[in-house]
């Protein structure tokens, strides 16, 4: 073990304990599983999420009282699929709203990160609702968890030599940084040789090759971008890719090391970061690359405090070169400095757009990627429709919609008048503003949320919609990302406004980010009520519409006058 782990050795925090002694993950949960009980010990909580889901209850039904009187929890799960780059079929999709419709809560989120989460999964169906995803082949391993979670990648299927260069590279990563525990299979998967249910088991000699017995400090994520294209927001995540192309081939890439978005207002110790840009990797070197930046994080990075454990802290604290130094000591060699390319724009692929291959696919914008079925809009029935005419590839994008993929000219009009009949809008439809904006989950499920998101922003899109229309502004292209917390979830802190749940009904709103994800956003107001949001910001469409310099978007605008410009010209408020 590292000089720097055995400094904290000493002080190592409970969760490390925890995975120290869970003999690779199992913990007591083929015991719980057994356990005629609605809900987990505390200590198994932390290991259920490496195998894919999250303990939560009802925040709505908190404090209602059981037939017994006492006030008590309503326990369900969150379940969460890993899906590299976000590709998948059909007949994969199909399987989660069935999922979500026998044993679930009947909708489906499309995270931020090309992944899809179930959730009012009762414990009682929890090994069901495992088995029923890994019989359409994917997985809930490493979803969550301290380890490299879904490993995004630009999805678009356009047949060019650099789309399936990047997803290849983040299927090889994926793979490659999976864990090797058998625990996943023997708690929640039936025997394959005998087709019996195992619940538990496990060698003494099971060994994680690159992770060891305690994993990472912390969760890990990874994302590869194309210099043209940074619709996975590469800047934000542990480890980024940027694809380096000539003439139409990627020659390598640019790694990024220590972004991170996750904050506590209250600690001063802990910031949001965009990554830094480490060294240029060939496509041959660059799993093997990662390998070596998990290993450093993992000798590294701070066990004692999981506050600071995110990679982000380590590369702040240590510094660019001190990483990059362990870096090449742990691969073996040096490494080449970056070369100058960067990224440059941000494709959200919504609408029609040609593969390459005389075939078609449509970005269709799930908004905030809640997909449910009401009197209005059926977003359920539409996929499903769509998914048994068709039989489109699907793939999900970092901005919570999906791509229906193989399409034939003649399947075109089809596909818009299945959409249309659910009583869903084409993208031409939807208003930049809306189509621009994510939401993360929050309220009733997020254990964490202090406030509403993805139940919230399309009312305050409604209005900032009007207001936009007012000024003439409707065109404009820029960023609007809610969370219900601190945490980060929806990415606001480099978004053109992030609205961020700091207290109840109130928000903390940024301004100042980049649509391209390479600019942190700078706090505007704090603890506005819902409902002001959109006169909040306002003065600062009006002065925009005045005074922005040509080709200048919202972001940039408000970036150069900062907040003690934006004061000036509006009414000071104190922050
Ligand atoms: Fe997240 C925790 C949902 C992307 C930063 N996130 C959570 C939990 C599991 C709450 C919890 O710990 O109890 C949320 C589950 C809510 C629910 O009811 O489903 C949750 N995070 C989500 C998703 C589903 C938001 C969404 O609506 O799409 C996203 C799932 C992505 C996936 O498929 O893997 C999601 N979370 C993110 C992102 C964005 C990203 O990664 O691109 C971030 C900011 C980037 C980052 O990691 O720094 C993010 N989530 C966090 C944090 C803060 C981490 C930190 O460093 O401080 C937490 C809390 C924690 O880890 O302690 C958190
Ligand atoms: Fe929950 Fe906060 Fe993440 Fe939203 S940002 S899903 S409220 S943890």
């Amino acid at each position: 073990m590292s000089e720097a782990n055995n400094e904290s050795e000493a002080k190592l925090s409970a969760v490390e304990l925890i995975k120290d002694t869970s003999h690779y993950l199992r913990g007591t949960i083929g015991q719980e599983l057994r356990a005629d009980t609605d809900h987990f010990g505390k200590d198994d909580l932390q290991l259920l999420k490496f195998h894919g889901t999250y303990q939560q209850d009802d925040r709505e039904a908190r404090g209602a009282s059981t037939p017994s009187g006492k006030s008590e929890k309503q326990y369900s799960f969150m379940v969460r699929t890993r899906i590299p780059a976000g590709i998948m079929t059909a007949e994969q999709l199909i399987a989660h709203l069935d999922i979500c419709d026998s044993i679930g809560n009947s909708t489906l989120k499309i995270t931020t990160r090309q992944g899809l989460q179930l959730h009012g999964i009762l414990k009682s169906d929890l090994r069901e609702c495992m088995q029923n995803i890994n019989d359409v082949m994917m997985t809930t391993l490493a979803a969550c968890g301290d380890v490299n979670r879904n490993t995004m990648a630009c999805p678009a299927p356009y047949r060019d030599a650099v789309r399936p260069a990047v997803q290849k590279l983040a299927f090889a990563i994926s793979d490659h940084l999976s864990p090797r525990t058998k625990s996943y299979y023997e708690l929640w998967l039936k025997d394959s040789e005998t087709g019996e249910e195992t619940l538990e088991g496990g060698s003494d000699e099971e060994f994680e090759p690159i992770y060891g017995k305690t994993y990472l400090p912390r969760k890990f994520k990874t994302a590869i971008a194309i210099s043209y294209d940074n619709c996975t927001d590469v800047y934000t995540n542990c480890l980024g890719f940027i694809a380096v192309v000539r003439d139409g081939e990627v020659i390598g890439y640019n790694v990024t090391v220590g972004g991170g978005l996750g904050v506590t207002p209250s600690a001063k110790k802990t910031f949001p970061r965009l990554a830094s840009r480490m060294a240029f990797v060939t496509p041959e070197q660059a799993v093997e690359v990662a390998e070596a930046i998990v290993k450093v994080q993992r000798d590294f990075g701070y066990r004692d405090d999981r506050k600071r454990a995110r990679l982000k802290y380590l590369v702040h604290d240590k510094g660019i070169d001190w990483f990059r130094h362990q870096v090449e000591e742990y691969y073996g060699t040096k490494l080449a400095d970056c070369t100058p390319d960067d990224v440059t724009e941000h494709n959200d692929h919504m609408g029609w757009d040609a593969q390459g291959d005389g075939r078609w696919f449509y970005g269709f914008n799930v908004e905030n990627g809640r997909l449910y079925d009401d009197e209005n809009r059926s977003w359920k029935a539409a996929l499903r429709e769509i998914c048994h005419e068709l039989n489109p590839e699907i793939r999900l994008t970092a901005h919570q919609s999906l791509l229906f993929c193989n399409l034939e000219e003649r399947d075109r009009p089809k596909l818009e008048s299945m959409i249309k009949r659910r009583g869903l809008p084409l993208v031409e439809e939807i208003s930049n503003a809306r189509r621009w904006s994510i939401a993360c989950v929050a309220l009733p499920t997020c254990g964490l949320a202090i406030t509403e998101s993805e139940r919230a922003l399309p009312s305050v899109i409604d209005t900032m919609e009007k207001t936009l229309a007012d000024l003439g502004l409707e065109k404009e292209l820029f960023t609007v990302r809610m969370t219900g917390c601190p945490n980060g979830c929806a990415r606001p802190y480099n978004a053109d406004i992030g609205l961020v749940g700091k207290a109840k009904g109130k928000y903390t709103v940024y301004v100042g980010g980049a649509r391209l994800g390479t600019r942190l956003a700078f706090i505007y107001r704090d603890l506005i009520p819902l409902e002001n949001i959109v006169d909040t910001l306002k003065p600062l469409f009006v002065e925009f519409k005045e005074n922005r310099q040509e080709t200048e978007s919202f972001g940039d605008f408000c970036a150069r006058l900062g907040l003690e410009g934006l004061n000036e010209i509006t009414s000071p408020a104190p922050v």
